[in-house]
């Protein structure tokens, strides 16, 4: 039977496991990234498991998030990580030099390699043919170390592309399209695969716009192919070298597919709160804005800013709008400035921020009381802004560029002609933000430097016989990452200080939350569908392990989330029968009895309710390894037992 790329790419890379769909493989990874918001503590555990340097053929540390420096704190975590990558072998890309995903697809990612990376937009790579998937900051320190990274061998989907996209209708309609026929839980368990003729009308840009909100299905991550339109941007960035053909077999099984005729497509937004929520931009009508921001790993490059400079070159932004622009890369800012689209870009009212996260994670930029905000990113989720009535709508750079200048949610093609844009044959090769690591020699001369804001992070004991706690917090469906542990300007700072950071832990859900976990020792999280969705920052998992949490029992979980709680040596469950989610009351006591022997037996698992009297059947689907790092209290404890980098 003929395979898929993703496939191809998984069976080159296999360590371990079979590659049956629902069962756990280790894979080789080639490449590792880190970004600065989930890299201090990916080092620190680095650290912890006491390797020298790093095994893989290639690892960055990329800072981008934490740029605006406040206080110390997000600086001393800087000259951690840089003393971190000097020492340790990694890369170091230094603040300004732009975002981790849009950089590493310039500069480093390559057909047919397996990159990991901690932050959940890493599928990015898969825009230039890379098995790409984000993960939890000990997974990729794991990986760093030379280990396999171990997930669940996906399904495969096909989204089958015909036809050619009309003049105003980018590649962020298609993903917003997807997201509409999918929604955020559609793609847990998948690999996402473009294929069809519509894929040859597409750059390595808008494919990596596609693949980067791939991460908003909750896939483990999508892939084109690797063509000549591959090779072309390769060659464009001098690595013509790096470029291999990748195609999947014409007998590929694919376990689900879907078309879409891109002459079809039409602009859409993604209203609040949810990145699904998607309608065309007609139906929504021409609601008033306050604000625009373009920009985030989603729609900062080249190609994207060229557009928007061509919208605004010579015209004024509407009075009632501010608009920011982050470019993704010094590569873009350098040659946006070069080509004279940035004083189009200027000279129209635009505020220009450095080449990173910004916005996008709540660093700077919360829109005003009630506002409406147009971004061009990835997230809608509700606060994320920093505002928490804002009313954030995500849409391509046509639309936020056409809305800019009315001052109102526009549909571009209300515009007349879309201008055309010539993109250069070749771009600006100019890696001097990116520093080398020390030489063998020298390395062990190298001191780690570490900040007063750096904390050591908690590590989970031994699973005990059986459990007794409260139900402290229950939540709906889709709670994401930045509910359960929020970002912003505010926040990020303390990444490194999870006894901090746990005050702000579910705030938006339940402001006494760590109170109730601090006063009561120890607890139990209900959860609804698709729990923990979103980013892939395990501060999300450690926080709670630090609060006391033992296990988080949902109607289902979203794929990194639920490998970070594992990992941290909380137990994720899920309700047997879904409708016994309504018979648990917040505040409710339970009891895991026997847990430490139903585990180790694979045997069935319980809950009963003390307060109620009732009992549920719950379900849990762990691996052997992940069993046995369940009874160890996580993935350190159960690599140390293990004598090494397992
Ligand atoms: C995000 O977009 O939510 C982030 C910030 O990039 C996160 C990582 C983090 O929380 O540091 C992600 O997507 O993984
Ligand atoms: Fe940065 Fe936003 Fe991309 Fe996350 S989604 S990596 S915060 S730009």
């Amino acid at each position: 039977m003929g395979l898929t790329i993703a496939q191809k790419i998984i069976k080159s890379h296999l360590v371990s496991g079979e590659m049956i769909p629902g069962t756990e493989i280790g894979l080789r990874i080639d490449q590792t990234l880190t970004q600065d918001a989930t890299g201090t503590m990916a080092y620190l555990e680095f650290e912890a498991m006491g390797i020298d340097s790093v095994k893989t053929e290639l690892s960055v540390a990329y800072i981008d998030h934490n740029t605006l420096q406040t206080g110390f704190e997000n600086a001393d975590d800087h000259r951690f990580i840089q003393s971190c990558a000097k020492k340790r072998g990694l890369l170091f890309s230094k603040p300004g030099n732009g975002i981790c995903h849009q950089l590493h697809l310039e500069r480093f990612g390559i057909p047919g390699k397996t990159l990991i990376g901690s932050d959940s937009h890493t599928p990015t790579g898969g825009g230039l043919g890379m098995i790409a998937i984000g993960a939890g900051g000990l997974d990729v320190a794991v990986a760093m170390g030379g280990g396999e990274y171990f997930t669940t061998m996906p399904k495969m989907t096909l989204v089958r592309l015909s036809g050619k996209l009309s003049p105003w209708v980018s590649a962020k309609d298609i993903i917003l399209e997807v997201l509409r026929i999918m929604s955020v839980k559609g793609g847990v368990g998948k690999i996402i695969e473009y294929g069809g003729e519509g894929v040859k009308t597409l750059s390595v840009p808008e494919r990596a716009t596609i693949t980067n909100m791939g991460a908003e299905l909750g896939a483990t991550t999508s892939i084109f192919p690797s063509d000549e339109i591959t090779k072309a941007f390769l060659k464009a960035q001098g690595r013509e070298e790096d470029w291999v053909a990748l195609e999947s077999d014409s007998d590929a099984q694919y376990d689900e597919i879907i078309d879409i005729d891109l002459t079809k497509l039409v602009p859409l937004a993604a209203m609040p709160h949810m990145p699904d929520n998607v309608k065309t931009v007609e139906e929504i009508g021409n609601i008033e804005i306050s604000q625009v921001c373009i920009g985030s790993c989603t729609n900062s490059s080249l190609y994207d800013l060229l557009k928007v400079a061509a919208i605004l070159k010579g015209k004024k932004i509407a009075p009632n709008v501010s608009l920011t622009i982050s470019p993704g890369s010094m590569q873009v800012l350098n040659m946006l400035s070069l080509s004279g689209a940035l004083s189009d870009i200027l000279c129209a009212g635009a505020r220009l921020l450095e080449c990173s996260c910004g916005p996008c994670i709540g660093m700077g930029q919360s829109p005003q009381s009630k506002g409406v905000s147009l971004r061009t990113f990835n997230r809608n989720f509700e606060g994320r802004s920093g505002t928490a009535d804002a009313g954030i709508y995500l849409v391509s750079p046509e639309v936020a560029a056409a809305s800019a200048i009315t001052g109102c949610l526009t549909d571009p093609r209300t515009l007349g002609e879309m201008p055309e844009i010539v993109m250069p044959e070749s771009f600006i090769i100019n890696d001097n933000l990116i520093e080398k690591p020390a030489c063998a020699c020298e390395a062990d001369s190298v001191e780690i430097k570490y900040g007063p804001n750096i904390k050591p992070f908690p590590v989970s004991v031994a699973l005990p016989e059986s459990i007794q706690a409260k139900a402290i917090l229950k939540v709906g469906d889709n709670i994401t990452t930045d509910h359960i542990m929020p970002a912003g300007a505010k926040i990020l700072p303390y990444r490194s200080n999870i006894p901090y950071l746990s005050n702000f832990c579910f705030r938006q859900c339940d402001e006494k939350f760590a109170e109730n976990c601090k006063a009561e020792g120890k607890g139990f999280i209900i959860g609804g569908a698709n729990y923990g969705q979103g980013s892939s920052r395990e501060h999300a998992a450690l926080v709670p392990l630090y609060l006391g949490i033992k296990a988080v029992i949902a109607k289902s979980f979203a794929r990194i989330h639920c490998a970070n709680l594992i990992n941290a040596g909380i137990m994720p469950f899920t309700f047997e029968n879904p409708d016994d989610y309504d018979k648990v009351s917040q505040g409710d006591v339970l009891e895991l009895p026997e847990i430490r022997n139903a585990i180790k037996g694979g045997s069935k698992v319980t809950l009963i309710n003390k307060t109620t009297g009732e009992e549920y059947a719950l379900c849990y689907d762990y691996s052997e390894r992940q069993k046995a790092m369940i009874l160890e209290g996580g993935l350190l404890n159960y690599t140390k037992a293990n004598g090494g980098n397992k």
